[in-house]
């Protein structure tokens, strides 16, 4: 089986045609990687094997794509109680790239890749850049986060797959980055949203308009964002704004991207197999139905995955994408499973509330949920940062943008809380992944 393994593994195409393989075919290739996969799983190591055989499975039970759904789930927490390397299924003398995601609690999770999984990440993040229209003779400013985030070097390598020139700016230092975005002839930049909505804002304080400059092209991911906040994007910059969407345990960004279409995210399925189940029972979803996203990948050496949780909340969609690519695509990924919050019974998702609040007012695009608890009751507070302009405005207006925005809260999650208009700035920037909610309620 191994050897099987290795014949598939040495036979990855270098281009994008993968994205237009007919879909017979495509399917072909996924199973025989998905059977190579579970072996090399099963075979190397221990907490895939100790689950499968506690189902009394074995590889050449495999025998369909759709008998995917009979092998067990894996999780984050696999990842922290195998920690650092439980999960490898190289030697480390194969492995030649670390990464790590620190999450909000405890220890962090290690992910390594083997000299052909750079590869393969190289190759899909290629694919990523050419689905938003990039190619050779683009300049690319990377001001994704270089270091254990995947971000960085992720999108560094597929760049530089792509022939393109890639400035390794990395987050940060807001001011310079706008200079070498002007001063370098940038065409496209790829940031997470949040942090180039804090350009714009950086830009502007510069008297520098973006419309100006070469800038064409924006590849935006590695945390939610609302339709409301592209068009914004869009409409400031005049720039083409691009989803990508990965994570770490799978291969870091690459897993899936968005074609000029802009209608949902191309899954690179000849890699990754995209599942949707119901996030409570974990049952199977039928295409186009809402759920939780399970990944499976298909070529990864160091790190082989079956059936991981995301917790990212998403359908497939089924209609073929007038692009012509036959990978199938999944919508953008407005919320975590994990994200919600209750209120007073409500489930609230912070994405709703971004979308309700640029809905209202499409300039705004800087807010912060504040949870706290008063006499054993929940509140929640929307702090919405205002303009310069809207200082000098009656109080009378503000109150009635106020209003406004309760309203459009109001009218998404059928509850009113508390809307506060804040100062601009007043709300922390984030070089990376913003921080949106504020839990106080166990403090
Ligand atoms: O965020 C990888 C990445 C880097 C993706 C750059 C895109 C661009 P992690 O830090 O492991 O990896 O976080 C993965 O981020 O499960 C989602 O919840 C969220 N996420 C990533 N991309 C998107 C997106 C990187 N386009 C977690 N929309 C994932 C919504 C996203 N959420």
């Amino acid at each position: 089986m191994i050897a099987l393994w290795n014949d598939l593994a040495g036979h990855f195409h270098p281009d994008s045609s993968l994205d237009y393989l007919p879909q017979p075919q495509l399917r072909t290739l996924q199973l025989q990687r998905l059977q190579a996969t579970v072996c090399r799983a099963y075979e190397r190591v221990e907490l895939f094997r100790h689950r499968m055989e506690e189902r009394q499975l074995t590889p050449d039970d495999i025998r369909t794509l759709e008998d995917i759904a009979l092998l067990p789930f894996s999780e984050k927490s696999d990842l922290r109680d195998t920690y650092p390397y439980g999960l490898f299924a190289s030697p480390m003398s194969e492995v030649v790239r670390l990464h790590a995601s620190s999450g909000t609690t405890g220890k962090p999770i290690v992910v390594g890749y083997t000299a052909q999984d750079m590869e393969v990440w190289r190759q899909v993040m290629k694919r990523t850049f050419v689905a938003a229209g990039l190619h050779r003779g683009d300049i690319i400013q990377n001001a994704f986060g270089y270091g254990l985030f995947t971000g960085g070097l992720g999108a560094h390598y597929g760049a530089e797959a792509l022939g393109a020139t890639v400035i390794p700016i990395s987050g940060g230092n807001s001011e310079r980055q706008i200079m070498v975005l002007r001063d370098f002839g940038v065409t496209a930049i790829c940031a997470t949203p949040s942090y180039f909505v804090h350009l714009i804002e950086v830009a502007e304080g510069l008297g520098i308009d973006f419309r100006q400059l070469p800038l064409r092209t924006g590849i935006f991911g590695a945390e939610p964002w609302s339709e409301q906040m592209r068009r914004y994007i869009e409409d400031k910059t005049g720039i083409k704004a691009y989803d990508i969407y990965g994570l770490s345990e799978i291969i870091g960004p690459g897993v899936g991207a968005e074609c000029a279409h802009q209608n949902g995210l191309h899954i690179f399925e000849d890699h990754f197999i995209p599942e949707i189940v119901d996030p409570v029972t974990g049952k199977p979803l039928p295409d186009g139905e809402e759920g939780e996203l399970v990944l499976s990948t298909l070529s990864k050496e160091a790190m082989p995955i079956l059936r991981y949780r995301t917790h990212d909340i998403t359908s497939i969609i089924t209609e073929p994408c007038p692009c012509g690519r036959t990978i199938r695509r999944i919508n953008r990924i407005s919320r975590r499973s994990d994200d919600m919050f209750i209120i007073r019974g409500v489930n609230v998702y912070p994405s709703q509330v971004e979308a309700a609040l640029m809905r209202a007012e499409r300039h705004l695009p800087h807010y912060l949920i504040v949870l706290t608890r008063r006499s054993g009751l929940d509140q929640m507070e929307v702090q919405v940062e205002v303009t310069r302009e809207m200082l000098d405005d009656r109080i009378s207006e503000l109150e009635r943008l106020q209003e406004r925005l309760t309203k459009a809260i109001e009218d998404v999650i059928g509850l009113r809380v508390q809307v506060t208009l804040v100062e601009p700035h007043s709300i922390a920037r984030s070089e990376g992944k913003a921080k949106r909610v504020i839990d106080k309620r166990n403090l």
